[in-house]
Formats: C-alpha cells, sequence, structure tokens
C-alpha cells in the first residue's frame, strides 16, 4: 500500500489527524492505535482524541455509506479500527478519579446492532464518574426489565440507530409504565435518527444530542432526583 511510506509520527498534529481521517476510512486498525498513542504522548486529552480524530473520522466514513460510497463490509472495518482507538482511550476516560456519582445501565435495542455511540457514552459516563453496566446490543425488552431489578440502577440509557427500531424505545418505557416503576428510573434515549421531539413523545425524561450532553444531562436529573429523595 502506498501509504506504507508515512511515518505517523512525523507528521505534524493536523496532518495527523488528516491520515487518521484516511485510516480510519480504510479500517486501519494498528494505524489508528498508533496515531491514539501519539496524539497522547503529545499531550492530547483523551476527550480531544475521541471526539476529534476518532469521532471527526467516523463521520464522513457516515457521510459516505449514506451517500452509497460505502457499503457495510467497509464500515465494520472502519468501526473495527474506530474500537482499537477507543479501547486505548477507555480506561483514560475512566480514570479521572471523580467519586461515583450514580448508575447507568445502557444498551441497544432490539433489531438493532449499532454500538459505536453507546459505547463512547459509555465511556464517557464512566470518565465522569458514574458505574455503567452495558448491556450490549439487540435487547428486548425483558433483557432491560431484567437488568434494572438487579442492578438498581439510577439511570436507563438506550440506544437506536434505525428508525426501525427506534419505536421499540416506546415499548420499553410503556411496559415500565405498565409495572408501575417507570418513575423509578431518569431515562436518557439517543442515536442519530432522535430528537427531542421523539423523546418527549415516548415518554423519555431526556434525548441526548451526543456523548457530552449525555454526561451533562445525566449529572442534573440524577442531582435533581437525590434532592427529592432527600427532602
Ligand atoms: C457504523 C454504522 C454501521 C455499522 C455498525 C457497527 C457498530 N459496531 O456499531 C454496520 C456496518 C454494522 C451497520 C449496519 C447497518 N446500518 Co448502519 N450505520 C453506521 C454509521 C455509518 C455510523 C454510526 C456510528 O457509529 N456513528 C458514530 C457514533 C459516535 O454516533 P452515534 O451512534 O449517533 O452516537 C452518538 C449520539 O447519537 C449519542 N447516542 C447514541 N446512543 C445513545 C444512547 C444514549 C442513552 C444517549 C444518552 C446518547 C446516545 O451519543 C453518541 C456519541 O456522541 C451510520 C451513519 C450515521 N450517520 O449515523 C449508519 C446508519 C445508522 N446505518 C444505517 C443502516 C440502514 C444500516 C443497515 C440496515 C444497513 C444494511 N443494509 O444492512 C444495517 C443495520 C444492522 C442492524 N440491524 O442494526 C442507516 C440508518 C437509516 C435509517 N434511517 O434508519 C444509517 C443512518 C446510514 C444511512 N444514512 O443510510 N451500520
Amino acid at each position: 500500500m502506498a501509504d506504507d511510506e508515512i511515518i505517523l509520527s512525523e507528521l505534524d498534529d493536523e496532518e495527523l489527524v488528516a491520515q487518521m481521517f484516511d485510516d480510519l476510512y480504510d479500517g486501519l486498525r494498528e494505524e489508528i492505535e498508533e496515531g491514539v498513542r501519539i496524539l497522547l504522548d503529545r499531550g492530547w486529552t483523551p476527550y480531544d482524541i475521541l471526539t476529534k480524530a476518532l469521532v471527526g473520522g467516523m463521520t464522513i466514513v457516515g457521510a459516505d455509506f449514506r451517500d452509497g460510497i460505502l457499503f457495510v463490509p467497509e464500515v465494520l472495518l472502519a468501526a473495527n479500527a474506530m474500537k482499537g482507538g477507543m479501547a486505548i482511550l477507555k480506561p483514560l476516560l475512566a480514570e479521572t478519579g471523580a467519586p461515583r456519582v450514580g448508575k447507568m445501565v445502557i444498551g441497544t435495542v432490539k433489531g438493532d446492532i449499532h454500538d459505536i455511540g453507546k459505547n463512547l457514552v459509555s465511556m464517557m459516563m464512566e470518565g465522569a464518574g458514574f458505574e455503567v453496566v452495558d448491556l450490549g446490543i439487540n435487547n428486548a425488552v425483558e433483557k432491560y426489565l431484567e437488568a434494572l431489578e438487579t442492578e438498581k440502577p439510577d439511570i436507563l440509557g438506550m440506544s437506536a440507530l434505525l428508525t426501525t427500531t427506534m419505536p421499540y424505545m416506546k415499548v420499553v418505557i410503556d411496559t415500565l409504565k405498565e409495572k408501575g416503576i417507570r418513575d423509578d428510573y431518569i431515562v436518557l434515549v439517543g442515536g442519530a435518527p432522535l430528537n427531542e421531539e421523539f423523546g418527549r413523545a415516548i415518554g423519555a425524561d431526556a434525548y441526548c444530542r451526543d456523548a457530552a450532553v449525555a454526561v451533562e444531562t445525566a449529572k442534573s436529573l440524577v442531582g435533581r432526583k437525590h434532592n427529592q429523595i432527600g427532602a
């Protein structure tokens, strides 16, 4: 491959990030991992690497997938490369030493196997001091219920990336209502096709556009919940 001559460590920051966009696009996991390590050595924060280099690159992949330039196998390779980079950053984001502020159970809904966004939210929440129980992908309502009962979290988080799977979030929330336990949890929902209006319509406490908003919203709602209990 022609890229073989490129020595990542010799690029300046801007060139390196541009190269990482290309490498993510090409699904080159080892190169992405190397790029992440170089940026860390140069004093970049894990959060900046995540948002500027990795999510930035994935945005380009997303646009070309939408436009029919990239197909599922290529996107899977890009996702795999992204996960390689995220695995390096995960312990660093979790290492902030923040006191435990709450607990979250999170999972992608039934019929949906997209997990990059969910994983990012998990990582950022852990970094902000939340304990996170990740149920993975393709979760039926029973899986959520079981986890809520055993884990007793403050927050239930659901992710959906498909217009065909996002209505399932309402199935879960309606089931919680039927069982009379809806108000025991803060329900946060997210995923590219959702919006605030949808979040409100299905009865979630909040829709969060990205992982940073998820952390802020979670902190503020958990704080409010604890104050109510204390009052
Ligand atoms: C990567 C990808 C895949 C990968 C997934 C790999 C993986 N391990 O996740 C693969 C190749 C497997 C895939 C498969 C499919 N995909 Co796809 N995929 C994508 C792509 C390109 C990127 C998604 C992504 O990871 N984004 C990056 C992350 C960081 O962003 P995010 O997920 O939005 O998450 C952020 C926020 O939304 C929020 N958030 C997310 N979840 C949550 C949860 C909570 C609780 C909170 C608070 C916040 C939150 O915070 C996150 C971080 O900031 C999108 C394009 C796009 N623009 O979204 C299409 C896309 C979602 N896929 C699409 C489609 C159609 C499919 C397939 C049906 C294709 C097919 N024909 O087989 C299958 C479906 C498989 C299934 N049953 O789920 C469509 C959906 C269209 C629609 N309207 O429904 C999209 C939009 C592409 C397109 N425009 O056509 N896909």
